[in-house]
């Protein structure tokens, strides 16, 4: 898969996605994940990716001009071209899912006030991570692409997969424990030290469905 990324703050890109199981994915070759600077498609000598709003009003409006020239020059009829916005569809498991099957994707991760209107003709899909306002689209590129990439096959290990397989039928996951059986006074619950495999399996049936309707009862529909 491969994901191009146009921003005004590459330098925001590195860390997140240079480590951890995305770098592992990078390194396999299993994603090839490239960040562009928006300023490099433009032409003054200012470099200027921004104007003032029509009708007035506070803020900045990113042009136009060098977002159409940056996705021409990315993008073909087979890319998946994303922006991230606040007022974008909600991003869910099932979008991530979606979109790790795609062989490109374009991700515009915009800042100040956002984009002028007539991007949009360029635009698969426009994406929000939340219902809260950061200061720029960096962030929520990069929570879609670790998402994604997480998806793509062969980036997890079986083991890995698998344990995604059980859980992504809409519940909560069951609490988890490890050495000691007991800590600070805290103990293990008994059934999982028993080697009861069937037993186990039950506990941690009715502890995840009670976890999601306590804390998540949306989930269960
Ligand atoms: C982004 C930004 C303020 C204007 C009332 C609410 C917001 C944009 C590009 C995604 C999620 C973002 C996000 C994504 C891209 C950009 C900052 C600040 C406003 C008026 C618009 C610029 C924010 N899930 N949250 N935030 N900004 N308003």
């Amino acid at each position: 898969m491969k994901i191009d990324v146009l921003t005004l703050f590459p330098e925001m890109f590195s860390g997140p996605l240079d480590v951890s199981i995305v770098a592992r994915a990078r390194k396999a070759g299993l994603l090839d994940l490239r960040i562009h600077n928006l300023r490099d498609w433009t032409h003054d000598r200012h470099k200027t990716v921004d104007d003032r709003p029509f009708g007035g009003g506070p803020g900045m409006v990113l042009k136009p001009e060098p977002i159409f020239e940056a996705v021409e020059a990315l993008a073909d009829e087979s890319t998946r071209v994303v922006m991230m916005t606040p007022t974008g569809r909600m991003f869910t498991q099932a979008i991530a899912r979606d979109l790790a099957q795609r062989q490109h994707l374009l991700l515009l991760s915009g800042s100040y006030e956002g984009f002028d209107e007539r991007i949009r003709v360029l635009v698969q899909d426009e994406l929000s991570i939340g219902d809260y306002v950061l200061t720029n689209g960096g962030l929520p590129a990069m929570v879609v692409i670790d998402a994604v990439t997480r998806l793509i096959p062969g980036v997890l290990g079986d083991d890995e997969s698998a344990a995604d397989e059980s859980f992504s039928c809409g519940a909560l996951e069951y609490p988890h424990y490890t050495r000691p059986a007991e800590f600070r006074g805290m103990k293990v619950p008994e059934v999982l030290l028993s080697g009861h495999h069937a037993e186990i399996e039950k506990w941690r049936r009715e502890q995840a469905a009670l976890r999601t309707k306590e804390r998540r009862p949306d989930l269960l529909k």
